[in-house]
């Protein structure tokens, strides 16, 4: 296809997974993160667009969709993928680490819907992807920051898909497991995490199956855990 789709967080992880499969299959990508250096590098493998953006900012936000619809002259796709994660016992919690969460993981997923919606009413058509978590559906201990910016981001996905679905837009959650990717700074590729934790390139694969559906159907929710997960 001749999609362009905007990736959030794309920089590494389950992101950068999602745009090398949506550029396999033809789309063309605009990788989005902080960090420049593997922008820079992905984009030699997806030869697509990277922008290097803070997501919580809402002029970057604005930026990332203005700028692709400069360079590319559309817009097809949104993947809310870009978050962050801490955890600890609650009174352990600066308030600095709570507005860093919501900041990233809520406001970075509005700031980027309220981009991109205008265009896609605009055209009646549109695919907003958001990765949540499956925490977004249960609470644990330790979790009481992360796993509220979560079931706020899902909290705002849900509304919007009521919303925008009049206009012909689709907006599709995604809810991971555990995945082996560096969030919340560990490292990817150990042999223990190959056993229990999905590959970033697992959710990739569930991204495309929801924008493979026919235009007719969407696919409001998906969740995908590694069968070796208790919870
Ligand atoms: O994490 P990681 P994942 N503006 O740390 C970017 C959810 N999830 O791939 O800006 C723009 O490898 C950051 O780039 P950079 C999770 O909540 C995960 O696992 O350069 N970008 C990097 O590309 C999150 O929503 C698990 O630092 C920003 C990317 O985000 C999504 O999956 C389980 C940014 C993070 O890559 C992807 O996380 C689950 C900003 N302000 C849900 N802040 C799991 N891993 O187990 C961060 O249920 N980024």
């Amino acid at each position: 296809t001749d999609q362009v789709a905007i990736i959030s967080g794309a920089s590494r992880g389950i992101g950068r997974a999602i745009a090398l499969l949506l550029a396999l299959q033809g789309a063309k990508v605009v990788a989005v993160a902080r960090s420049e250096e593997e922008l820079t590098e992905l984009t030699h493998k997806t030869r697509g667009l990277s922008i290097v953006a803070d997501i919580a900012d809402d002029t970057d936000a604005q930026h990332v969709v203005d700028e692709t619809l400069r360079q590319y002259g559309r817009l097809d796709i949104l993947v809310c993928n870009a978050g962050v994660g801490s955890f600890n016992e609650l009174e352990n919690f600066t308030a600095a680490e709570w507005d860093r969460m919501f900041d990233t993981n809520v406001k970075g997923t509005f700031l980027l819907c309220k981009a991109a919606v205008p265009h896609f009413k605009k055209q009646r058509r549109g695919h907003i992807v958001g990765i949540t978590s499956d925490v977004a559906r249960r609470t644990f201990p330790h979790g009481t920051a992360y796993g509220a910016s979560k079931y706020a981001q899902d909290a705002l996905l849900g509304s919007l898909r009521k919303e925008v679905r009049p206009h012909g837009i689709k907006v599709s959650t995604i809810y991971p497991g555990l995945v082996d990717t560096y969030f919340n700074d560990t490292t990817p590729g150990s042999a223990e995490a190959e056993k229990t934790h999905l590959r970033p390139s697992d959710v990739a694969q569930a991204v495309r199956y929801v924008l493979e559906a026919p235009p007719h159907v969407v696919v409001d929710e998906l969740m995908l855990h590694p069968i070796t997960q208790e919870w």
